[in-house]
């Protein structure tokens, strides 16, 4: 779903690029690139709904130069989504998030017809949290940018975004991959065959990565199934049926059904994994791509987790629901999703506690929530999302069957992948519990959480390119 309710159709919303010529068959889809003029200008002057702080801008709006509105056009008509190009000529020039800035954005929209309403609610917002944020410093300002533009035109598996996520990426296993590639680089440089010796090397290397004892022997099996009927018989060969084994063993997130609004997407994890950071991030990338989302502070546990949430809401422009400390959770998680329901939210993201005066307390208290949202909202909660730590290793395993058990995990965000040895461990959960990794924190920024692709793991992991 993109924020700009039309605008991906323009790429077919996926690698598959229209060209103009195709566009143009399309009455209504192709951007008005000749006309010198943004296509809706006329609705511009006069469109009702205008904010007042926009229609100020508006009148203070400075010329945009025919040269620049000719690069735009030209980057445009290339028929593909480049975002770094636009980027480039959007802020050229451009140091400090601005009136000219603003201009500019207001064409490239009203140039590629996003609705005039959506178009000046993008604006509008970008402008709101630079001035909320202080960012006023050019490279900031890029790559908040970036992010925004990328979910509110659908453009995340564009291929110049993967390729970006994939350098991310890449870089935030640069630890787990130092620490794997060494080991296998001098086993697949060896001369000799598959032999004992070589598959005892072989687990050795991936107790090292983090992988843990049973994954790693239900790992070492999978790969000698491989490897027999691949017909690779040498340690040369051996790195293309690690990688096609790596590639097939994470299984992909389900795309939840949801037959009435809202979503319901109940976070569990123990303290300190990064549960309300994820909570944030999630909503803040549910947001720019236009939902209405609503925060719901269930873990009542601690004052301090209220708090925080609350200052997260506001930040990322999701509402929030809390009750005092120490209410009962299931109550917050039952009217939270009665405001959704009333108030015509999309999307309500669930905060739990992380930690009780026992383990069995927490888990029957997680149980009774997600019975209160089934009987309330049938369907719900649509998502379990269980936040695990990716530093802490082995404990990851310990905690997902921990919460597996209890109340059935649908997907797995792995947080504070940047800076660990240990991301072997999402092999080991992906072995052990066969459950789907949807997203990866790569760090603290807003921008740093992004979807997992097992295919990007795998080749990032061996030190391959995309
Ligand atoms: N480097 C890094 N830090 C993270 C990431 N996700 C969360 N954190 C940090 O982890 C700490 C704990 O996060 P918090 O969301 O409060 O954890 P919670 O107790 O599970 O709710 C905070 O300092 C976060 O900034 C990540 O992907 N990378
Ligand atoms: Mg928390």
């Amino acid at each position: 779903m993109a924020f700009f309710s039309t605008i991906k159709k323009l790429w077919g919303g996926d690698t598959a690029a229209a060209t103009p010529a195709e566009a143009q068959a399309q009455p209504g889809l192709q951007p008005d690139l000749q006309a010198g003029q943004p296509a809706g200008q006329e609705v511009d002057e006069q469109a009702p709904t205008q904010p007042e702080a926009a229609a100020t801008n508006e009148a203070q709006a400075p010329e945009l130069s025919q040269a620049w509105r000719d690069a735009l056009a030209t980057s445009l008509s290339a028929g593909r989504a480049k975002i770094s190009q636009w980027l480039g000529i959007l802020l050229t020039d451009i140091d400090s998030a601005g009136p000219e800035l603003w201009a500019r954005l207001r064409f490239l929209f009203a140039t590629l017809s996003v609705p005039e309403a959506e178009a000046e609610a993008f604006v509008n917002e970008f402008e709101a949290w630079a001035w909320a944020m202080r960012l006023q410093k050019p490279e900031d300002i890029r790559s908040e940018l970036r992010y925004r533009l990328i979910l509110a035109l659908d453009l995340e598996q564009e291929q110049e975004e993967r390729t970006n996520i994939f350098k991310k990426f890449a870089q935030g296993l640069a630890q787990t991959k130092a620490r794997f590639a060494t080991g296998l680089g001098a086993l697949f440089g060896r001369s000799g065959g598959l032999d004992d010796a070589f598959w005892e090397e072989l687990e050795e290397i991936f107790i090292m990565a983090d992988m843990g004892s049973e994954a790693t022997q239900k790992l070492i099996g999978n790969l000698k199934k491989r490897a027999s009927s691949m017909a690779v018989t040498e340690a040369a060969r051996f790195r293309e049926v690690l990688s096609a084994e790596l590639e097939a063993i994470f299984p992909l997130p389900k795309k939840p059904k949801v037959a009435a609004a809202p979503e319901v997407v109940m976070m569990v994890g123990v303290n300190g994994v990064g549960k309300t950071t994820t909570i944030a991030k999630l909503a803040y990338r549910a947001r720019l791509q236009g939902r209405k989302v609503l925060i719901a502070a269930g873990d009542t546990f601690r004052a301090a987790a209220i708090g925080q949430l609350e200052i997260w809401a506001a930040r990322v422009g999701a509402g929030i629901f809390s009750k005092a400390e120490g209410s009962d959770p299931a109550a917050v998680a039952f009217e939270a999703v009665d405001m959704a329901q009333r108030e015509g939210f999309d999307l309500v993201l669930l905060d739990t506690a992380g930690r009780l005066h026992t383990q069995v307390n927490l888990m029957e208290e997680l149980r009774k929530i997600k019975r209160v949202l089934e009987k309330k909202h049938p369907g719900a909660p649509h998502r379990i999302v269980l936040v695990i730590d990716a530093t802490t290793g082995q404990n990851a395993l310990s905690q997902t069957k921990l919460f597996h058990e209890a109340v059935g995990v649908d997907e797995i965000v792995l947080t504070k992948l940047d800076g660990t040895a240990k991301g072997g461990v999402m092999v080991s959960v992906a072995i052990t519990h066969r459950l789907p990794i949807s997203f990866v924190g790569l760090g603290e920024k807003m921008e740093d959480l992004r979807p997992f692709v097992g295919e990007d793991f795998a080749k990032a992991l061996l030190g391959q390119s995309r």
